[in-house]
């Protein structure tokens, strides 16, 4: 199918997932017509590189989407907030990497491997969310199972990279472990407590419940997207100290029983997917693996022997780019080959 040539902005451009986003849309040489940069006022004047031409950064602003056909958010949940229904609006078409609108009804939330019909409803609001990083990884290895056998419960457990949180943490891991090695007190300034050296079980805020919200969103946004509320999902959350990459160990319990071989099988096939798993030659996926590709590495997988339908794996993604920038330029691909 061929693409239009269409106007795309980036808002949150200078971010970490911003500027990765930049180059994800280089190398999927989407067909852009005029690329607009927009950041916060700290941001003025920034130039920025996309395919050997420099560009400016711009300040976000109400009025920045006119003439705008896709716009990628990734400035925060605030900004989103308050900025994508002015895109909207502009009509524009907003694909937003944050929080704010994933659970809202009248938003699709879409993973191309998984929901891509589910892109035809943007026309509610003119606005499209990408999930969680964690999320996405997960059911890209979990579908090809929920659509053979069915998937009663999941119970995970992640190892989730600092970049997720924004450059400000990556260089806080950087310099808390440069102050450790020269004997300095290190300052924590991103995370509650130190992340250089040791595991945070808290990602995102405390709810009621005892969960963090980003546990909560692995639950109700995996059942969003497989369109089944009848799944259960319990997740704990942990912030390792990796720079990129999340890692996520996965049990599940199926309705119809399989195989750790059938499974995979399924997995050498699936869209999306590496099978990485040769425990002989001591291969599994690595975060330092799957950080700078597309692809969700898949591995370790073995049979529950504790219950009748078990099975566990090891699921790694880059979670910069398939967690967020990659994920949004693959929706960002399908409108404007299928829609605009
Ligand atoms: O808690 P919140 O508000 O929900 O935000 C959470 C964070 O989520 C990140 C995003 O990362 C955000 O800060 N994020 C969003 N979606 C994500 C996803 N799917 C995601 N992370 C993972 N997965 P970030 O911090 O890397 O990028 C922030 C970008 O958003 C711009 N921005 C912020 N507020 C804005 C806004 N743009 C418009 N209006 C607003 N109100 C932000 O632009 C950035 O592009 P900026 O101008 O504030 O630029 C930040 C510049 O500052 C430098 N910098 C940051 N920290 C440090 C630093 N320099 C030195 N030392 C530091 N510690 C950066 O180099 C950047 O250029
Ligand atoms: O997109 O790792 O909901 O701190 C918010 C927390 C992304 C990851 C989201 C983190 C996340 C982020």
């Amino acid at each position: 199918m061929s693409a239009k040539k269409v106007n795309v902005a980036i808002a949150g451009a200078t971010g970490a997932v911003g500027n990765q986003m930049l180059e994800c849309l280089e190398e999927n040489d989407f067909p852009i017509n005029n690329l607009k940069l927009l950041a916060s006022e700290k941001s003025r004047g920034k130039r920025l590189e996309y395919k050997g031409e420099t560009l400016k950064v711009e300040v976000l602003e109400e009025d920045s989407f006119k003439g705008v056909d896709i716009a990628i958010f990734s400035a925060g949940g605030g900004t989103s907030k308050k900025f994508a229904p002015c895109a909207a609006a502009d009509g524009c078409i907003v694909v937003d990497n944050s929080s704010a609108w994933r659970m809202d009804p009248d938003v699709p939330l879409v993973v191309p491997e998984v929901n891509p019909h589910a892109i035809a409803d943007y026309t509610k609001k003119n606005i499209i969310a990408n999930p969680n990083c964690s999320t996405i990884q997960m059911v890209v290895a979990l579908f090809p199972i929920y659509k053979k056998s069915g998937i009663k419960r999941i119970v995970v457990s992640t190892y989730q990279a600092v970049s997720g949180t924004g450059k400000k943490a990556i260089d806080e891991l950087v310099e808390q472990t440069r102050s450790l090695m020269n004997f300095r007190e290190p300052e924590n300034l991103v995370y509650p407590h130190r992340i250089a050296f040791n595991c945070l079980p808290h990602i995102d805020d405390f709810l009621d419940n005892g969960y963090t919200k980003e546990e909560m969103k692995m639950l109700n946004e995996t059942r969003k997207i497989f369109e089944d509320d009848s799944i259960g999902v319990t997740a704990t959350t942990v912030r390792v100290p990796v720079i990129y990459g999340h890692s996520e160990s996965v049990n599940i319990e199926t309705k119809e029983f399989l195989s750790a071989e059938d499974v995979k099988k399924l997995m050498a096939e699936a869209p999306g997917v590496e099978l990485v798993d040769d425990i002989a030659n001591n291969v599994y996926p690595l975060a330092i693996d799957a950080a700078g590709g597309d692809l969700t590495q898949v591995g370790r997988i073995r049979q529950d022997e504790s219950i009748e339908n078990g099975i566990n794996m090891w699921v790694v993604a880059d979670n910069i780019r398939k967690g967020a920038a990659t994920n949004a330029v693959q929706i960002a691909r399908i409108l404007a080959e299928e829609y605009i």
